[in-house]
């Protein structure tokens, strides 16, 4: 409503300014002053120099952006293709720095040199096929480069061979979580149907088919160090996008049919938090948060928890009213560690048979999950 308020102010304060101008130009009439709407060597030379004092902002701003937020993008890449995709935007953003740069100057030092001038008349240039050549064929040599060496570096990626020793694992997108299921011991997933979600099945996995057997579902995804893990997307309901930054993968969910992407990941989740970059990065978060502890504890209420570093899988497509808070942790241990965690889980047919054992007393965390299977419904429309 404020903010409303603000507008409408901001509107009607404009609308007076330009009456007030318009009422200054009837008053300027049959004065000695130049009263004629055509620009005159006056007004071309302020606009000359207003030129060149936007390209001073333009590049102000620029060194401003690079020194206060030059330090926001994504560090060092967990994943072994990390690398590739990184420099590849290095690349990129190198290319757009260099010909923003020059094409500017140019921009407004032609647009200062030529200004208008009295009784002077704009030469008529039909064409000149050399200049044109040229920047034609520039930009399009150099976009060919970029986009083949993007093409090159996109199939390495992509390419997941059905031969290589990889570690299956189901990414299950729904209004507003994510949910894991690992393919287990025979690394093949069981087939899933929207159909088939009842009760603690909440994925839809055909229970019958043999490859289900030992499928396992989790809600905290834990992944081994150096393996590559092969993942299948799918959603319940909208388009997600799931998003792993720290690894340089990103995929969309699409209802209807399953999506992949494959990557290894080199850094554990204890290793990567002790990189002087995360350290710092992580004190500097605490430090903000115990200022505000300080500051809440005054008002009476509970101070904030310190911020320990954990790799995510966030939703990066807007889904819904949660969408922000749709992410899921994941966990890269050392293969030992893996191993282990692994040999806690229970299979999802065995969750299910507890569950249909003593259906009177569901589980809290159980109950919780069985809560939003009320979506289905709406996907399936
Ligand atoms: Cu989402």
């Amino acid at each position: 409503m404020t903010s409303l308020l603000v507008i409408i102010v901001l509107v009607l304060l404009a609308v007076a300014l330009w009456q007030l101008t318009k009422i200054f130009d009837l008053t300027q009439v049959g004065s000695s002053s130049d009263s004629s709407q055509v620009a005159n060597d006056k007004d071309n030379n302020i606009q000359g120099y207003l030129m060149f004092g936007f390209l001073a902002f333009l590049y102000i701003f620029t060194i401003y952006g690079l020194l206060a937020w030059g330090d926001m993008p994504l560090h060092t890449p967990a994943s072994a293709h990390g690398g590739q995709v990184d420099n590849l935007m290095n690349i990129t953003w190198v290319l757009i720095f260099i010909v923003q740069a020059i094409t500017q100057v140019l921009l407004y030092y032609f647009a200062f040199k030529y200004k208008g001038k009295k009784d002077q008349k704009a030469l008529y240039f039909a064409d000149n096929n050399k200049l044109e050549a040229l920047w034609s064929i520039i930009p399009a040599v150099v976009l060919a480069g970029l986009i083949l060496y993007g093409l090159y570096a996109w199939t390495n990626i992509m390419f997941v061979d059905e031969d290589e020793d990889t570690i299956v694992v189901e990414v299950y997108a729904q209004q507003f979580k994510w949910t894991a299921r690992i393919a287990g011991e025979d690394n093949v997933l069981g087939k899933a149907n929207v159909r088939y979600i009842e009760g603690v099945n909440t994925l839809g996995v055909d229970l019958s088919d043999k490859n289900a057997e030992d499928d396992i579902v989790v809600s905290e995804l834990h992944i081994p160090k150096g393996k590559k893990i092969h993942f299948k997307f799918r959603s319940q309901d909208v388009l997600h996008s799931a998003y792993f930054p720290h690894f340089r993968a990103q995929m969309n969910c699409v209802p209807g049919m399953v999506t992949e992407f494959a990557f290894t990941p080199i850094y554990t989740t204890s290793e990567y938090r002790e990189l002087p970059y995360m350290v710092e990065k992580v004190a500097h978060i605490n430090e903000l948060r115990a200022k505000k502890s300080v500051e809440l504890i005054a008002k009476g209420e509970s101070g904030l928890d310190p911020y320990t570093f954990d790799y995510l899988l966030l939703c990066n497509k807007i889904c819904g009213a949660s969408h922000y808070n749709m992410q899921m942790k994941i966990v890269v241990d050392t293969p030992e560690d893996y191993k282990k965690w692994l040999a806690d889980q229970t299979t999802l047919v065995a969750q299910v048979k507890a569950s249909l054992e003593k259906p009177a007393e569901e589980t809290p965390g159980e109950a919780k999950e069985n809560d939003t299977v009320a979506a289905p419904e709406v996907a399936m429309k």
